[in-house]
């Protein structure tokens, strides 16, 4: 089954609302595979969001990330990378649909709550980052014949 790295990010730590968003993971269907809290150490950040090296909001990206703990979560299931995304909406909470993470809880570029793998290529890179193999649970919820897209029942 397909899994993605979702972080957590400090604003959501700090504002109270890691109950709320990991609450809509659990409801769509999807499976917590790993879940930690983590302080980002400053160069597992660079590591992360190096393909943003030389950007003007790298620095300050950096810096959000490393501010406070995380949460960090391995999130498995059919299509998660794109089914998060969706969840989460556009990278600019101000623009986010209504609906989705970024949308109704809000309204910055940079402190937009959550991050999620955007490929399986990255998915593989940044699971690979933030956990080791032995930190990856694999089991089934009793709920997931009630979220199979290929169910035949
Ligand atoms: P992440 O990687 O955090 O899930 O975000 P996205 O995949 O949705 O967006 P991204 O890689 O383009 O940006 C990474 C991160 O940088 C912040 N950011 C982005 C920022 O502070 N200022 C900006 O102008 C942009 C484009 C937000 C997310």
């Amino acid at each position: 089954m397909e899994k993605t790295l979702i972080i957590l990010k400090p604003d959501t730590v700090q504002r109270g609302l890691i109950g709320e968003v990991i609450s809509r993971i659990e409801k769509r269907g999807l499976r917590i595979a790993g879940l930690k809290m983590m302080w980002v150490p400053r160069e597992l950040a660079e590591r992360h969001y190096g393909e943003h090296q030389g950007k003007a909001f790298y620095e300050p990206l950096l810096n959000f990330i490393t501010s406070s703990p995380v949460i960090a979560m391995v999130i498995e299931g059919p299509k998660v990378i794109t089914t998060m995304r969706a969840m989460m909406g556009k990278t600019s909470s101000l623009e986010a649909n209504p609906g989705t993470i970024r949308g109704d809880y809000g309204l910055s570029n940079r402190h937009n709550l959550i991050h999620g793998s955007d490929s399986p290529e990255s998915a593989e890179r940044e699971i690979a980052l933030f956990f080791k193999p032995e930190e990856i649970y694999n089991y089934k919820r009793v709920t997931e014949p009630w979220a199979d897209p290929d169910a035949e029942w």
